[in-house]
């Protein structure tokens, strides 16, 4: 099967998960584009009712109104009772890298306020550590002296023996990546994966001032659906 092919597979058999009457986290990126293909069918079809999505980018509400998935917000709808989202990486340990496609902020408080957080991936994105795809793991900035910000990064992570370095995200023409909430993008990137302790990890980002959120989700995930190149699913919880 090809990729998308298996992201395909892994979409669908989450969108099996919607209930009518849910309200439906809407993830980012190209394989959480196929759940909202299919969740859009099915209401379309009438095999689902009542379905509010909550989306986790402005390029997935567009996706959703196209669809005819009504929409809504957390500030509506503070409780979700389902999110379906794709992932970057996923540990043995179900914790994630996210974020490549930008969208990080707003998919971790949604996702984070989700009684349940499926994730599905094609089986290319299962790494032994968090960060071992060598790929990047983003961090959310404020704009404002994004440079201090960086120096501070590098300082708290050249503690970490596979530290590689950290680089402000550029668009195509060169200026920094924006986010949907206006802020920049900083990219780590490890040689290997991150050996030290995940959590002690993410507290040491979050605590400089101008960091906004990262892109290690650790512990959110209730549920990895993993599609493999013969076809075949498979369940991580
Ligand atoms: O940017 C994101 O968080 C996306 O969800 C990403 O993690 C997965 O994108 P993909 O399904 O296009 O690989």
């Amino acid at each position: 099967l090809s990729q998308e092919e298996q992201k395909r597979i892994a979409a669908h058999r989450a969108v099996e998960q919607v209930e009518s009457g849910m309200v439906v986290g809407l993830g980012t990126g190209s394989t959480a584009a196929h759940a909202l293909d299919r969740l859009g069918e099915l209401l379309r079809r009438g095999a689902l009712r009542d379905v509010v999505g909550i989306p986790t980018s402005l390029k997935t509400a567009a996706h959703a109104a196209a669809v005819g998935i009504p929409l809504s917000d957390l500030d509506s709808h503070p409780r979700v009772d389902l999110s379906i989202d794709g992932a970057d990486e996923v540990d043995p340990s179900l914790n994630l890298v996210k974020g490549r496609g930008g969208s990080l902020l707003r998919e971790k408080m949604i996702e984070a306020a989700s009684d349940r957080f499926v994730v599905i991936v094609d089986d290319s994105k299962l790494v032994p550590r968090l960060g071992a795809s060598a790929l990047a793991v983003p961090v959310e900035v404020v704009p404002f002296c994004h440079n201090y910000t960086l120096t501070q990064l590098k300082t708290l992570l050249n503690q970490q023996p596979h530290f590689s370095g950290a680089k402000l995200r550029t668009a195509a023409d060169g200026s920094p990546f924006l986010t949907d909430n206006s802020n920049y993008i900083i990219d780590l990137y490890f040689e290997d994966g991150i050996t030290g302790d995940l959590n002690a990890i993410s507290d040491g980002i979050l605590r400089l001032t101008g960091v906004v959120e990262h892109g290690m989700f650790l512990g959110i995930a209730t549920e990895v659906i993993v599609a493999n190149k013969d076809g075949s699913v498979v369940v991580l919880n």
